[in-house]
């Protein structure tokens, strides 16, 4: 770190360092951060962004940084961060991302990023999910094996409940159809590993931004209901679940992801036997003709192309349900630490998260400029928002936003707000929701775990005024 330091102040040094910051904040983010907020080599405090430091950073970021005195030493500037998809980067210094792969998918949104190529995984970048109800076309896609193929004759798609129940069923998608009251609910859908790339160290696994969720309306009966209908027996105290997609590797005997879980999440109104999505046949890709919505839970649970649902009378222990794999830490852990089994419990209900959806990462609004009118969502999991807080000047001060109210449970809450600037330059639009339980946004994604679960840090978007 002090070599760092005594290496670039000496072979860069004033003329070189405009040029060279923003690719020190990539490589080497402490030391990057070191140089510009001057801390001493022998004195282990920061110091203020002035001088060549403050020249420096205006650089990397591409423009003066009216609120420059508020800036915590030790944070990457959003527009040096890794991991922001999409639009132009802000600052003409600023790396452009390291090769964005933009999906190419029937349907799809090319302007979803793909995280993941196999088994193909895509996330809607924050912009993108400005919607009310999130468009098919810009819905996430996570999948863990291969993407079977669904085409013939949905109603005649077969589930089949059994395990403990009194009376095993085996149901056709038309019967259910037939037999039990159908509802739509406008619901969030999120990826348990949203919010992964914002750990460190990095956390293994597809490296989602925010972009893992998305809400639609989802039509289909209630799996409570169809339950019912097989009798739980009081032994029957956890769903596992059962699709057609077969294991990445085409390997029809390797199990693929089957996960569950507990009866009372099962029998909750909200979740889903679920055959369309925003009034349309559900789309192969997101599991048609049917799959399970438990909405608010980690996505994983929400099981595409499903063909089982065996009720167990233990925790179910398919693939994805046992080591560290959909869980979280009960004990803080050292970050990048050796995992203890023993150390971790199921992750069930989402952490609270909000994000900026309006204006985009990276935008170029007209100098003079000196009003910022922002929109975006929050969500909770289980739980509802309470409030979202929206920050431009490094979290000095904070301003309320105008939350609207869930269409239903499990709705995501829009927000608007509308923000004074004093003056042209590089500002930082910085979200945190709170929850009905008063948890809020942590300013880094918390309690680090090897998976990297519950990363819900504040959402931070640069703009550039001028
Ligand atoms: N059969 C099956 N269901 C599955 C998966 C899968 O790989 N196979 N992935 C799960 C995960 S991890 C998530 S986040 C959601 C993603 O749903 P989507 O692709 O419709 O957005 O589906 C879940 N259901
Ligand atoms: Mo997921």
């Amino acid at each position: 770190m002090i070599e760092c330091i005594k290496n670039y102040w000496e072979g860069s040094v004033a003329n070189k360092i405009e040029r060279s910051i923003a690719e020190l904040y990539s490589d080497d983010p402490e030391c990057a951060d070191a140089a510009v907020f001057g801390r001493k080599t022998n004195v282990d405090r920061r110091g203020f962004l002035s001088g060549a430091g403050l020249a420096a950073m205006g650089a990397a970021v591409g423009g003066a940084i009216p609120f420059a005195q508020n800036m915590p030493g030790g944070l990457i500037p959003a527009a040096l961060a890794q991991g922001q998809p999409a639009t132009p980067a802000a600052g003409p210094a600023a790396k452009p991302e390291p090769k964005t792969v933009y999906l190419s998918f029937p349907g799809k949104n090319d302007k979803l990023v793909v995280i993941g190529e196999k088994p193909l995984v895509a996330e809607t970048p924050e912009f993108l999910l400005d919607d009310d109800t999130t468009p098919i076309s810009k819905f996430y896609i996570r999948n863990n094996g291969q993407i079977p193929d669904t085409a013939k004759e949905p109603d005649k798609w077969k589930i089949s409940i059994d395990g403990e129940v009194n009376k095993p069923l085996e149901l056709t998608l038309g019967e259910i159809k037939a037999k039990f009251k159908s509802q739509t609910r406008r619901m969030v859908l999120e990826c348990g590993g949203n919010g992964r790339s914002f750990f460190t160290p990095p956390a293994s696994g597809n490296q989602w931004t925010n972009g893992g969720a998305g809400c639609a309306e989802w039509t289909g009966v209630r799996l409570g209901e169809v339950l019912k209908l097989a009798g739980v027996k009081p032994s029957g105290i956890y769903t596992a679940h059962y699709g057609s997609d077969l294991h990445l590797s085409g390997d029809a005997s390797k199990p693929t992801l089957s996960r569950g879980v507990r009866m009372p999440k099962a029998m909750d109104p909200d979740s889903m036997i679920v055959w369309a999505m925003n009034g349309e046949p559900l789309p192969n890709i997101h599991g048609g003709p049917v799959r399970l919505i438990y909405p608010g839970w980690a996505g994983s649970a929400s099981h595409k192309w499903v063909t089982k649902i065996t009720v167990r009378d233990k925790e179910h222990d398919g693939p994805g349900m046992t080591g560290t794999s959909y869980r979280l830490t009960i004990k803080p852990m050292v970050p990048g630490d050796k995992a203890d089994p023993k150390n971790f419990k199921i992750l069930e209900s989402m952490p609270v998260r909000s994000i900026i959806t309006s204006p985009a990462h990276g935008t170029k609004i007209a100098a003079g400029t000196r009003e910022l009118k922002l929109r975006g969502a929050a969500w909770a999991g289980d739980l509802a928002v309470n409030k979202v807080d929206i920050s431009v000047d490094f979290g000095s001060t904070w301003t309320q936003t105008q939350l609207s109210k869930p269409k239903n449970r499990f709705d995501w809450q829009r927000f608007t707000a509308s923000v004074k600037v004093p003056a042209d330059g590089y500002y930082e639009i910085w979200t945190r929701a709170t929850d009905s339980r008063g948890s809020m946004q942590p300013h880094v994604a918390p309690f680090w775990n090897p998976s990297g679960y519950g990363g819900n840090p504040m959402h931070r978007v640069a703009v550039l005024i001028g």
